[in-house]
């Protein structure tokens, strides 16, 4: 649903401009120096990217599911990065509390995650829990009006610059499924937390990740996210369900942009006399991408329309995840066939895309786990 096409096309303007003059000439510099400079935060901060996702009676900007996607669309066209520093705010790590925190949560936190004052880390994966989130072990046990945390996060993306983390932990003990596990907000600079030295990843410099170590962290009982236990599980699930569709499109977005390059380069470089790009073998690779990007594209503004209307989306959040970080993958692979030797080397930037994107098709869930959710629910449908 785009409510108004006017403000939406300034914003996509904005954003397109900013993409094209500030993020994709500081692309090189930050996989050098693995920061994103303080000028580019506030581009995005001046932009409203952070409250992009949060409701403009808390002072964000509310988009909807398909305005987001034609936000991520555009901003899909750099490294992915720069979308990971505001992306996990404005979706997974503020999500819970937009859809089952208290009013009182809502009031507290939202206006100054949608200002950029404050980030948002989603904390759910565990050593011993990734896919099967629901047997996560870290416990909040509570004691009076307060819970007592234990327990150590992996990956967990921006936790170095996190203001607040939504957790997932487990207040049941006794209860090992994922009808245990709650979900709190936890501010970063409560006693108790530890943030581990950030990953050495195989991609995407700018963006970091870490563990975060709880020790007898004291949260508030207030913290609990709607103020009941044992709906964790079920906040965190929501969350990732649209944060499928919002990677799904970056994914679109980060294709389009290599196949832009590959197609740059390939009318460029010249062998055997002509263009690479007259060699119908090379244009196979390039009109495959074409139509596998295309179908990407219309299936995420399907999938975003179908949730605006208020439709159940899960499986076609999973399709969307599944086929546009497949899809991904195979552009990126393709682009640095096509980019030849040069693909291999640094300096070109197709490199560092290739590696950056490989990510798509393992966070926010697995190809695997997509494919889980889908059949699963056609099974359970075709058995009702
Ligand atoms: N929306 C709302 N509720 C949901 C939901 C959704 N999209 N998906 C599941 N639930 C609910 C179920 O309805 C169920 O509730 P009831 O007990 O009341 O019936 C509850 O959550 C448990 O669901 P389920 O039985 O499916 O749990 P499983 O442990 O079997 O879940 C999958 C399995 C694979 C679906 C789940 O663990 C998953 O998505 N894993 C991937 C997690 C992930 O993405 N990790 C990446 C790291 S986080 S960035």
């Amino acid at each position: 649903m785009i409510r108004d096409p006017e403000t939406l096309e300034a914003l996509l303007d904005a954003v397109n401009r900013f993409v094209r003059e500030r993020l994709v000439p500081a692309e090189a510099q930050v996989a050098e120096t693995d920061e994103i400079p303080d000028d580019i935060v506030r581009g995005m901060k001046e932009l409203g990217l952070f409250g992009l996702t949060v409701p403009e009676a808390y002072g964000g900007l509310g988009v909807t599911m398909e305005e987001e996607v034609m936000v991520m669309l555009a901003m899909g066209q750099t490294s992915p990065c720069f979308r990971s520093l505001f992306g996990t705010t404005v979706g997974i790590g503020s999500q819970g509390i937009l859809f089952d925190g208290t009013e009182a949560q809502k009031k507290k936190y939202l206006p100054r995650l949608a200002t950029g004052e404050l980030i948002a880390s989603f904390a759910l994966t565990e050593p011993e829990a990734g896919s099967d989130a629901a047997s996560l072990r870290t416990t909040a046990i509570r004691e009076g009006d307060h819970y007592i945390v234990n327990g150590t996060k992996r990956f967990i993306t921006n936790a170095p610059h996190a203001g607040i983390f939504t957790l997932m932990a487990r207040t049941d003990p006794e209860d090992k499924g994922a009808s245990g596990v709650s979900a709190f907000i936890v501010e970063a600079d409560t006693p108790g937390i530890t943030i581990g030295k950030k990953d050495r990843k195989m991609g995407q410099r700018g963006a970091h990740t870490a563990d975060v170590i709880f020790e007898n962290c004291k949260v508030p009982a207030a913290q609990l996210i709607g103020g009941r236990e044992g709906q964790g599980f079920k906040t965190a699930m929501k969350v990732l369900e649209k944060g499928r569709i919002h990677i799904a499109a970056i994914c679109v977005g980060a294709a389009e942009r290599m196949l832009r390059d590959a197609l740059n380069y390939a009318v460029e470089r010249r062998q055997f006399g002509q263009p690479i790009a007259e060699f119908q073998l090379v244009q196979a690779m390039l009109a495959d991408s074409q139509a596998e990007i295309y179908a990407a594209r219309c299936m995420v503004i399907d999938a975003a329309r179908r949730r605006d209307e208020g439709r159940e989306v899960s499986t076609e959040a999973s399709c969307c995840k599944l086929f546009a970080s497949e899809m991904c993958g195979r552009v990126a692979d393709r682009a640095v066939q096509i980019f030849g030797g040069a693909g291999y080397i640094a300096d070109y930037g197709i490199e560092r895309f290739y590696r950056d994107v490989r990510l798509f098709r393992l966070y926010e869930g697995t190809t695997q786990i997509q494919q889980i959710v889908i059949a699963r629910n056609l099974v359970r449908e075709a058995m009702r």
